[in-house]
């Protein structure tokens, strides 16, 4: 019986094919065996994917208790990490590619992206890491991936508005909401140091250029969360200015300058620290050590004279210029 394999088989048979790491071996397999058709002349094939499968579970099992390498932890860069979620051909990696000098793979086909990879965003005189991730799928997470999403300041949900958005927000938020990945404020989910796990996130809507009528409203009506949602079209370098912005503002941080007494200030490469910080909270990032010994301190910026002497509670504004003086 011929068993009429589909192209969706094919292709995630080329991608086990090119597959280097095991990890990204086991996901290729799973993807065969979900877009295997079901039928009496696919049996042999089915047991054949089983028997692989089950022999690569085995293998990265072991390779996992004798090493500690993990792909999918990105240390965290700039001011702030943004990790971007989304379906297969969801138009991720062109937006790290439009955004940032990170090497990234833009294809047509699904699974292209198997490793997150990071890229730095300029914003104004600041970096914001961007990182590019492996697709989703209502079948397929790659193991491991969770992890980076755990690690990051944001979660950037991105929807392609040229095509199915009820699906794509659906397999994200399914994904979201089972590992407790979102802040929520009634069910606040925590570490055991009572740090809640959830994350902020918020949606970038992309391919504008080719979206379907309406798509970016009917996103907004179907979605229950509050969510941001920030068109571009990334391969028109369209709207990311704005979502560069967006992601600074997210991120609820402000720069500082720090200028040492007598000199002028260092313009170049603020500090950044959360909206909210005091002086003595920057003395605390500046200098760990010597913060206790913090004598006094001096601003130039928002509310107060140039120079003003200020209180160690004093509540920094984001673009300050701050004098630490230290005995
Ligand atoms: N028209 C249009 N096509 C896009 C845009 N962004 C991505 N694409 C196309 O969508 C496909 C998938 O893009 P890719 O970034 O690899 O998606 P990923 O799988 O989510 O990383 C590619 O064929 C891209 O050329 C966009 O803004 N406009
Ligand atoms: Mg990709």
């Amino acid at each position: 019986m011929p068993a009429n394999l589909t192209p969706d088989y094919l292709k995630a048979e080329q991608w086990f094919k090119t597959a280097a790491a095991n990890e990204e071996k086991i996901l290729a397999l799973e993807e065969m065996l979900r877009t295997l058709p079901k039928h009496k002349g696919t049996e042999k094939i089915q047991a054949e994917l089983r028997r692989k499968l089950s022999h690569f579970k085995e293998a990265a099992t072991q390779k996992k208790a004798g090493t500690h390498t993990d792909i999918f932890h990105i240390p965290r860069g700039g001011a702030g990490q943004i990790v971007l979620l989304g379906t297969p051909n969801s138009g991720k990696s062109s937006i790290v590619a439009a955004m940032t000098n990170a090497k990234v793979n833009v294809a047509s086909f699904p699974f292209s992206t198997t490793t997150p990879v990071p890229g730095m965003v300029e914003f104004e005189d600041i970096k914001i890491q961007l990182v590019d991730m492996p697709p989703i799928t209502a079948e397929a997470v790659a193991p491991g991936q969770v992890g980076t999403y755990r690690n990051c300041d944001i979660i950037a949900i991105v929807i392609d508005l040229s095509s199915d958005v009820d699906e794509q927000l659906k397999v994200c938020l399914d994904f979201l909401e089972s590992r407790n990945l979102l802040i929520d404020n009634e069910t606040q989910a925590a570490d055991e140091n009572g740090n809640a796990l959830g994350k902020k996130a918020f949606c970038i809507c992309t391919k504008s250029d080719i979206a379907k009528e309406g798509a970016i409203e009917h996103l907004k009506k179907i979605c229950k969360y509050q969510f941001e949602f920030v068109p571009i079209a990334a391969e028109e370098f369209e709207g990311l200015e704005e979502l560069s912005r967006k992601m600074f503002e997210l991120l609820n941080i402000i720069r500082i300058y720090a200028k040492p007494p007598g000199k002028p200030a260092d313009m170049k490469d603020p500090f950044t620290i959360p909206v909210g910080s005091t002086v003595m909270d920057l003395a605390t990032h500046i200098h760990r050590d010597m913060a206790e010994s913090l004598k006094s301190a001096r601003k130039w910026g928002t509310g107060v004279h140039d120079g003003q002497q200020v209180h160690r509670t004093h509540v920094l504004s984001d673009k300050d210029i701050i004098e630490l003086h230290f005995p």
